[in-house]
């Protein structure tokens, strides 16, 4: 609600952004700051050459109807990488140059027989724009919730879940993040390795979504 206030407000202000209010790297497209390169893959401990990083250029993944392809198993089984886009507005990413953007510490499923989390990076584009984020580490998305995380600062980040069995209905995906966040929004996408992505919906801060 803040946020569709905080755009209403903007709105009528008249004001009009120019791509310099974006920073380093970003450009305005529509009323998004988004990186000016293609995302590079990142290689820190971790990394596994599964071939997810041969994507499609483009910030938007393709959706699709789940469950049309592996009709007699759960349709989220094949499911496996959860993607985080941050549609911080620019005016609040300039609000915490040092943090800029959505601070994300964990990604994290809870389900009734399950406890599990994000165990390396697939790949990552961490944004600066301002050239004063102490937060630049992608890594610190990987682990249990430990206070320690990554600012995406208007870029955006893939993980891969390490779990106990495959995800199904009813899980939950929770996006951890500090409670000192200003309008800090997102996107969230759960993928399979083969670059399929449906998108859960859209968040604030700390965050949690059901698979339906
Ligand atoms: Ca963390």
């Amino acid at each position: 609600m803040r946020w569709i206030v905080f755009v209403a407000a903007f709105s009528l202000t008249g004001c009009v952004l120019d791509g310099e209010d974006c920073g380093l790297g970003l450009e305005l497209v529509g009323n998004r700051c988004v990186p000016q390169k293609t995302p590079l893959p990142y290689r820190g401990d971790g990394h596994r050459d599964s071939g997810f990083l041969q994507r499609d250029v483009g910030d938007r993944p393709a959706v699709r109807d789940v469950g049309t392809t592996q009709p007699t198993e759960d349709p989220w089984a094949a499911y496996e990488i959860v993607r985080v886009i941050d549609l911080t507005a620019p005016a609040d990413l300039r609000a915490e140059p040092d943090a800029p953007g959505v601070d994300l510490d964990a990604v994290e499923i809870i389900g009734d027989d399950l406890f599990g989390f994000a165990v390396s990076v697939e790949s990552a584009d961490v944004q600066d724009p301002f050239g004063r984020s102490r937060f630049l580490d992608p890594g610190a998305a990987i682990g249990e919730e430990d206070s320690n995380w990554v600012s995406l600062g208007g870029g955006q980040i893939d993980v891969r879940l390490g779990l106990s069995r495959s995800l199904k209905s009813g899980d939950i995906v929770r996006i951890a993040a500090p409670p000192i966040g200003n309008f800090e929004v997102y996107d969230v996408y759960i993928c399979t390795a083969r670059n399929v992505c449906d998108l859960l919906g859209g968040g604030e801060n700390w965050w949690e979504f059901e698979l339906p």
